[in-house]
């Protein structure tokens, strides 16, 4: 950098340095969800020139020391002289969120966490590499904490058609608690990544350890096709897989004219913009409903616009195509959107202009103008295809007429347990130990497995405001079974009671009497199996809460360390190390004991590390992690071994990465 500092270097320091001051504004946390940030922030550049028709080969590596690269394809970061005087490549990287001003590109990711900018990846590294190809040169320009270490300069010449950029970085330690990469993170996102965007070929390699490299390529032709071919776990009504994909145009090309700096009219280009829109879907023979939403990329967990408009062209379009083909008659009335989604798989992919994010965790999409666009293209492409396939139209119909029956007579068995056995809250269940307080925004719940502990955790409790719930074992598999089978459960019952909500479609949150709803199981594979059934059930039937951010994870210790009279908690190996070497430097004799269940904790120490909201730690489940265990459920309740063993080792990983 230049010896004379300008007005222009001060303004990027002090942004660079707000970055490093509040990383968790840029990206979350600086936990090890906030590190895999940095990695999908420079990934969704190298995205971006996909979507802008430029890039088609991705390749990320973790290298020794986890170092990360990413290489692309795509247009290269500018390198020509910027008004500042400096190269565009040094404001990209060091001023925030100017990567944008440089291209009109059509679609950007500008929601949630996502585009931010590459800037930020900078400021959050012990040190960046960035290598550009274009314009017949390669330039290179390295940053320490985001603070350039020299000028760009060209290391070689280029072939003019080359082009394409490098950005190496080391995640800064000083910044993060853990700089450890998760394959297996890494993975599962760049997979999805290559099946939204067909064409694309995303590689992933983990060099870390020479002796053990590890490589995947990930390339699909059949882009969400084959996503909706991979997560259809349940037998198929037809082999046949709806597919659609059409786009509509919501501004024209035109020539705008504006001003410059300088006062003088000049014309600009703008080409048009297209709303696109893929989508793939199958029917199963399972009563689940699957439906995974994704705007520009990324999962829309909350769904939005575009998945309402789905689900009307889909109710409509078959209530139509039903009548014509004479499959129901008038008086059977018409099949509600529950009929319609029993069994369905599907994908929906939308790319748009300018997405707006809402909802809790920003993952719902929230442009009003979307309804329409999905809804016309989804009505017109459906019914044309039924109309074209008269075969599977028929099955498809036949399903759901067998859900609209199933629904009916469930509805009547259901009023019937219902009237039986009240779930109103005026008959709270037996087993639970409530809180004095009547204020759920600061009652607490902990759900707890197994008796014994039930007993230590109502005893060590802070009765003003904690509440236990004990459950006897497992809770029922809700995924194999249907809601009244669910709602014949004595513990989902008493979970629901309790909590004083109701559930499913006619939830009622305002009453709601707990804000926090506590998982508490123990930190084995067992315990790991009861919390997915848990997480499970809420993801399906009670998926408000978990929206709502009212779930969470409690985190009882692992171990005990006494040393003399003084006794330590560690809640993980690495805690474990810290606290073994601290004694062992003050060369103090301890002894260790490794919690197997809560059950083994007294009410005191279960109090002072688990309950105590001045020291504990509870883990917020995310629309994310609940899907997750949703997903994974079959895997963990199917009878192939292998899977379901490498299923728990994981699980009990992930469940350590969750977000607080
Ligand atoms: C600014 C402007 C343009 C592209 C990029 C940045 C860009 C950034 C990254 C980060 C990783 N790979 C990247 N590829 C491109 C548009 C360039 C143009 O219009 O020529």
């Amino acid at each position: 950098m230049s010896n004379n500092y300008g007005a222009e270097d001060i303004r990027v320091l002090e942004g660079l340095e707000a970055v490093r001051v509040r990383p968790g504004m840029y990206i979350g946390s600086t936990s090890s969800k906030g590190l895999h940030h940095l990695v999908w922030e420079v990934v969704d550049n190298s995205v971006d020139e996909a979507l802008a028709g430029i890039c088609d080969n991705i390749s990320v590596k973790i290298l020794p020391d986890n170092v990360i690269e990413v290489v692309d394809n795509g247009r290269g970061i500018p390198i020509g002289m910027h008004e500042t005087g400096k190269s565009t490549l040094e404001v990209v990287m060091t001023v925030l969120h100017a990567g944008g001003k440089f291209d009109n590109d059509n679609y950007k990711v500008s929601g949630g966490l996502h585009g931010v900018g590459i800037s930020v990846v900078n400021a959050l590294s012990e040190w960046v590499e960035a290598t550009v190809t274009r314009d017949g040169k390669t330039v290179r320009q390295t940053f320490k904490r985001g603070i350039p270490v020299s000028d760009p300069v060209q290391i070689a010449e280029a072939p003019e058609d080359k082009h394409g950029t490098t950005i190496r970085f080391k995640a800064d330690a000083e910044i993060f608690e853990t700089t450890v990469y998760d394959y297996s993170v890494l993975e599962s996102r760049l997979k999805e990544l290559a099946y939204l965007n067909k064409g694309l070929k995303i590689e992933l390699a983990d060099e870390r350890d020479s002796e053990k490299i590890k490589s995947e390529e990930f390339l699909f032709e059949g882009g969400i096709k084959d996503f909706l071919t991979e997560i259809t776990d349940e037998e198929k009504i037809s082999d046949d897989i709806i597919y659609m994909s059409d786009t509509y145009k919501v501004q024209e090309e035109e020539d705008v004219e504006t001003t410059d700096a300088e006062g003088n009219v000049v014309k600009k280009h703008k080409s048009a913009k297209f709303v696109e829109v893929e989508i793939a879907m199958t029917y199963t023979v399972s009563q689940k409903e699957n439906v995974y939403s994704f705007v520009n990329n990324i999962n829309t967990y909350e769904g939005g616009t575009h998945v309402s408009g789905f689900r009307t062209a889909l109710t409509r379009t078959i209530n139509d195509i039903a009548k014509q083909m004479n499959i129901i008659k008038e008086k059977d009335g018409s099949f509600q959107g529950s009929d319609v989604r029993e069994g369905l798989f599907c994908v929906i992919s939308v790319k748009i202009p300018e997405p707006q994010f809402e909802g809790q965790t920003k993952t719902k999409l929230g442009n009003s103008e979307v309804t329409g666009i999905v809804s016309n293209i989804v009505g017109n492409n459906l019914k044309f295809y039924l109309e074209d396939h008269p075969k599977e139209a028929e099955k498809i119909i036949e399903k759901m007429s067998m859900s609209k029956k199933a629904r009916e007579a469930a509805k009547k068995a259901r009023e019937l347990v219902l009237r039986k056995n009240s779930l109103e809250v005026g008959s709270l269940p037996g087993k639970l130990a409530d809180c004095s307080s009547k204020d759920p925004s600061e009652s607490e719940i902990f759900i707890v497995e197994g008796n014994s502990a039930g007993g230590s955790a109502k005893q060590g409790r802070d009765r003003r405001f904690q509440a236990i719930l004990p459950l006897r074992g497992k809770i029922l598999n809700v995924e194999k079974s249907g809601i009244n089978k669910a709602l014949e459960n004595a513990e989902i019952r008493a979970m629901i009671t309790a909590f004083g909500a109701g559930f499913g479609e006619e939830m009622d949150l305002s009453k709601l009497r707990y804000h926090k709803i506590v998982i508490m199981t123990d930190a084995d594979v067992d315990g790991a199996h009861i919390r997915t059934l848990m997480l499970t059930f809420f993801y399906r039937h009670l998926r408000e809460l978990i929206n709502e951010g009212y779930i969470y994870i409690a985190q009882p210790p692992l171990y005990k360390i006494q040393a003399g009279k003084a006794i330590k908690y560690a809640y993980s190996d690495d805690q474990l190390k810290q606290v073994t070497k601290t004694l062992e430097n003050e060369n103090r004799k301890y002894t260790i004991q490794r919690y197997k269940g809560l059950g083994e904790m007294n009410p005191e120490q279960l109090w002072e590390t688990t309950l105590d909201p001045e020291v504990r730690t509870l883990l917020k489940v995310s629309m994310e992690d609940a899907s997750y265990a949703d997903k994974m459920f079959n895997i963990l309740m199917g009878d192939k071994v292998e899977p379901r063993r490498r299923f728990i080792e994981e699980n009990a990983n992930y469940v350590r990465n969750l977000d607080i």
